[in-house]
């Protein structure tokens, strides 16, 4: 029997213009942390983070 550690897998994609603050949502979502030092990203680049909601864990990958 395999077992995953998660009920549910969603990805989400940020998509904007640069310098409006996509990587600094991901990271205060994924890892609470703020750096005031902007460097474009290159690329994509995803964080993932695992919530439970109604005792479900959902698994967010955002991009
Ligand atoms: N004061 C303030 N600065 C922010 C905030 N969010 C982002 N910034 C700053 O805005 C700049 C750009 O943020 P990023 O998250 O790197 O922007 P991005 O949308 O990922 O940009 P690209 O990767 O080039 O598309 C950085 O210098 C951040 O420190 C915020 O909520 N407040
Ligand atoms: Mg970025």
């Amino acid at each position: 029997m395999t077992r995953t550690a998660y009920d549910h897998l969603f990805k989400l994609l940020l998509i904007g213009d640069s310098g409006v603050g996509k990587t600094c949502l991901v990271i205060r979502f994924a890892e609470d942390n703020f750096s005031s030092t902007y460097i474009s990203t290159i690329g994509i680049d995803f964080k993932i983070r695992t919530v439970d909601i109604d005792g479900k864990k959902i698994k967010l990958q955002v991009w």
